[in-house]
């Protein structure tokens, strides 16, 4: 039991929901890894929302509204951090929710299934799915539902650095990333980059959503022409070198 007042509470309590995850059978055995190269990386922002990632929110949400057909990609470190933020935004932004993993095994789609199904949630990306390849992507991470990732015109990838992102983008859709590291080969190469903590970024994409489901596209339009990603990056960064 961690106590309350404990100053590293929250940070104690994300690790408590990682190692449930893990206990649980469907982390990844590196998402302890991941999970740390995380927190170091909040450490170095103030684990709060900086400046540059409530922009990059804005852009992002305006981005999935005007999307035809968007997914929200899960992991099992997404999944054990945010799961109940995950179903709710998918509902606010009229999106779908695919497993996606990167150590893929038939035991950890199936946990992560269920903790969907038990919420009732459909989630696509199960082996009882259409599963296709995308192109070029020689890792398990490579299956893509047929009506999910592989048909959809925008991704929304977290806490994951590799080669995806990259192949998504060179295959004509759009990638919004949450990832704490400004640095990550999927920060560097997505269409947005949010560099927040998915805990703190799936609420507040909520609230934005639901303050810009009123908007008109011209609107969205004008938020996401005058977002450019390579600054919001750079901005990011110094806003970690001035700490
Ligand atoms: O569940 P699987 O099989 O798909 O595997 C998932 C992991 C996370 C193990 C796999 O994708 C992986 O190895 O990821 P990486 O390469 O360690 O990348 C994780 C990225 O997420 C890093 O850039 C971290 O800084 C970032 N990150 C970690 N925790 C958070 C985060 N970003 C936002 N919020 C976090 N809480």
């Amino acid at each position: 039991m961690i106590p309350k007042n404990h100053p590293r509470y929250e940070s104690l309590i994300l690790r408590e929901k990682i190692k449930k995850a893990n206990e649980e059978g469907y982390l990844a055995d590196s998402g302890m890894i991941a999970h740390g190269r995380g927190e170091a990386f909040d450490y170095l922002i103030g684990e709060k929302t900086i400046a540059t990632a409530h922009e990059a929110i804005k852009a992002a949400v305006a981005t999935f509204i005007l999307a035809k057909d968007p997914v929200i990609s899960v992991n099992g470190n997404s999944v054990a951090l945010a799961i109940d933020d995950i179903i709710n935004l998918a509902k606010v932004l009229n999106g779908k929710i695919e497993i996606n993993l990167f150590y893929r095994t038939k035991e950890r789609v199936k946990i992560i299934k269920n903790l969907f199904e038990k919420k009732g949630t459909d989630v696509l990306g199960s082996d009882d799915d259409e599963l296709l390849f995308i192109e070029d992507l020689e890792s398990p991470r490579a299956t893509a539902s047929k009506n999910g990732i592989y048909s959809a015109d925008l991704v929304l990838v977290s806490l994951e650095d590799g080669d995806r992102t990259e192949i998504l983008v060179n295959s004509g859709k759009k990638v919004i990333a949450i990832d704490l590291n400004p640095l990550s080969r999927t920060a560097q190469m997505a269409d947005i980059t949010i560099v927040d903590n998915i805990i703190r970024t799936i609420p507040l994409m909520i609230e934005v959503a639901n303050e810009f489901k009123e908007k008109d596209d011209k609107y969205l339009k004008m938020i996401i022409a005058n977002f450019s990603n390579q600054e919001n990056l750079k901005k990011s960064l110094e806003s970690i070198k001035l700490k």
